[in-house]
This record gives structure tokens, sequence and C-alpha cells, in this order.
């Protein structure tokens, strides 16, 4: 392909776009990565997303979030990376088309430095854990990416664990996490602190605490997080 971007040209694109880089990966068969528009394999794929509470105020100001029709916050990454496929000639693949799911956090392990962490969401270097993923461009085509990064977790070197004494359910454990639990508490009555402010055991984890969503953005994604349960 002749008018292949070159990986400078799509950092700039997506940043244009208003969302955050999110690292880049050479699928392997067992990625299930699926097949490009045109049929072909995956060579290429660039995870896009958004950082702490720094995309926020552009979804905030979107005619998404204004319309009051239901799943807002997809339909604004949708319009976005679909216009990123467009320009870019490349495939888009959503984290909400399921299920079943195309297994983002599988490939943002891939993408970046982004590991396990008890609460059953990814936890990165620098963000910690206030990231999350808004879709996919693929191509069929080798895009040349930059080395591995390669920090570790963490949580290996975790000693204080907040996230795992924190839960006032209990529902983060060193065995994982109890969504049962969890949702029963957050719609509950006693549960309105983690529904208004968020999950107070991911608040509690020191790393990337200057990230941490403002109260506006956590309470908006735990009603998501109630309405999809
Ligand atoms: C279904 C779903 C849910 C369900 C069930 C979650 C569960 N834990 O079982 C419900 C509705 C409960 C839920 C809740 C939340 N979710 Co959710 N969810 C998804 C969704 C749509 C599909 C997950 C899936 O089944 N994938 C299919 C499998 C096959 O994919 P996979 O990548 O191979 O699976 C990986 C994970 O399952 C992971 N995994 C499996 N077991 C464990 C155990 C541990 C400890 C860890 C860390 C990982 C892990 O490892 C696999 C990688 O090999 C994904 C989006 C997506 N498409 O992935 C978001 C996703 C995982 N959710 C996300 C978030 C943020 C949340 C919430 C915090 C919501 C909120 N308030 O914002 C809560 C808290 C969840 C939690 N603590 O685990 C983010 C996570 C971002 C990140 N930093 O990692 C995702 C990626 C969505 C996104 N747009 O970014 N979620
Ligand atoms: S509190 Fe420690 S173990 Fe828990 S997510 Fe944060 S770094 Fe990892
Ligand atoms: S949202 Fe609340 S109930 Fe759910 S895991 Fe976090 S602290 Fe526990």
């Amino acid at each position: 392909m002749n008018d292949l971007p070159s990986l400078e040209e799509l950092r700039r694109g997506v940043r244009q776009s208003g969302l955050a880089w999110r690292g880049a990966f050479r699928p392997e068969p067992g990625d299930a990565v699926p097949a490009c528009a045109d049929g072909s394999p995956a060579r290429t794929v660039v995870l896009l997303g958004v950082v702490g509470g720094e995309q926020w105020p552009a979804f905030a100001a979107s005619a998404e979030l204004a319309d009051g029709a239901p799943q807002p916050l997809d339909r604004w990454s949708r319009r976005l990376v679909d216009a990123l496929g467009a320009r870019y000639r490349a495939t888009a693949l959503y984290p909400s088309d399921g299920p079943p799911w195309w297994p983002f956090q599988r490939w943002a392990m891939q993408a970046e430095a982004v590991h396990a962490s008890p609460l059953g969401i990814l936890i990165h270097p620098d963000w910690g854990l206030w990231h999350a993923y808004r879709g996919a461009l693929a191509w069929p085509d080798e895009i040349v990416l930059p080395p591995r990064d390669l920090r570790p977790s963490p949580c290996a070197s975790c000693r204080e664990r907040l996230c795992e004494r924190t839960c006032p359910v209990v529902a983060i454990t060193p065995a994982g996490y109890d969504a049962g639990a969890c949702v029963a508490h957050v719609a509950s009555e006693r549960g309105s602190h983690c529904l208004r402010q968020g999950c107070q055991a991911r608040r509690a984890c020191p790393v990337g605490a200057d990230y941490r969503y403002g109260a506006e953005q956590a309470e908006f994604h735990m009603r998501a997080f109630l309405g999809r349960r």
C-alpha cells in the first residue's frame, strides 16, 4: 500500500482527533485480532483511548453527551475512531462491540506497559488505573513500530496493596474481583460513595494519583457500569 501512514503521522492524527495514543503491536494468531476489511490478516494494530481526565472535556462538550440518547461515550468514540479509520484506510474495532468482546486487555498488554492488577483492570506505570480503551485501528501492512515499553508492573513492588484493603464489601481480594458483590453494593444506598466518587479501591492506589478521574467523570463511568451489568 503506497499511502500507508508513518508512525509519526498516525501519532499526530490521533492527538489531533482528541483521543490518546495507547500503543501499537504486531498481532500473532493467538491474539484473536480479526481480519481487516479487505479480508487480509492484520499486521499492525494501534490502540486508542483515554488517559486520566485529558479527554473528558471534549467528551463532556460533545453532541453525543448532550443528545440524551443511550451510550454517549461509545457513540462519541465511534465517531472519532471511524474518522481516523477513514483517513488512514484502517479497519476500526471497538471494545464495546460484543459479546463476544474483542480482547482489548490482551491487546493492550502487547501494545504498551500495562499489566494485570488485583482490580481486574490494567495498571500503567504512569497513568496507574486511570485509563481506558476507546477503539483500535488495524492494517494488513507492517507499519514500523517503536521498541516495546518493557517497564514492569507497579503492583510487583507495591507492599501496601491498599486496593486489596479498601473495598467496603471486600470485592477486591488476592483471588480477584467479585463483580457481583461490587455491583450489589454500588447499586445500594450504602454504595452511594462508590457511585458518586468512583471505586474506592481504585482511588486508594498511589500509582498515577495525579490522573484520578474527577467526580463528574467518575460518576459517569460508575452509572454506565451499573447500566451494563
Ligand atoms: C464485560 C466487561 C465488563 C463486565 C465484566 C468484567 C469482569 N471483570 O468480568 C462488567 C460490566 C462487570 C465490567 C466492569 C468494569 N469494567 Co469492564 N469491560 C468489559 C468488556 C466489555 C469485555 C471484557 C471481556 O470479557 N473481554 C473478553 C476477554 C476474552 O478479553 P481479554 O482481553 O482476553 O481478557 C482479559 C481480561 O479478561 C483479563 N483478565 C481476566 N481475568 C483477569 C484478572 C485480573 C486480575 C486482571 C487484571 C485481568 C484479567 O485478562 C484477559 C487478558 O488475557 C471490556 C472491553 C473489552 N472489549 O475487553 C471492558 C473493560 C475490561 N472494562 C473496563 C473498565 C474500566 C471497567 C470498570 C472499572 C467500569 C468503570 N466503572 O469504569 C468496571 C470494573 C471492572 C473490574 N474491576 O474488573 C476497561 C478496563 C480498562 C483497563 N484499564 O484495563 C475495559 C477494557 C473497557 C475499556 N473501554 O477500556 N466490565
Ligand atoms: S495498590 Fe498496589 S497492588 Fe493495588 S493496584 Fe495499586 S500498585 Fe497494584
Ligand atoms: S466500586 Fe466500591 S464496591 Fe466495587 S470494588 Fe470498588 S470499592 Fe468495592
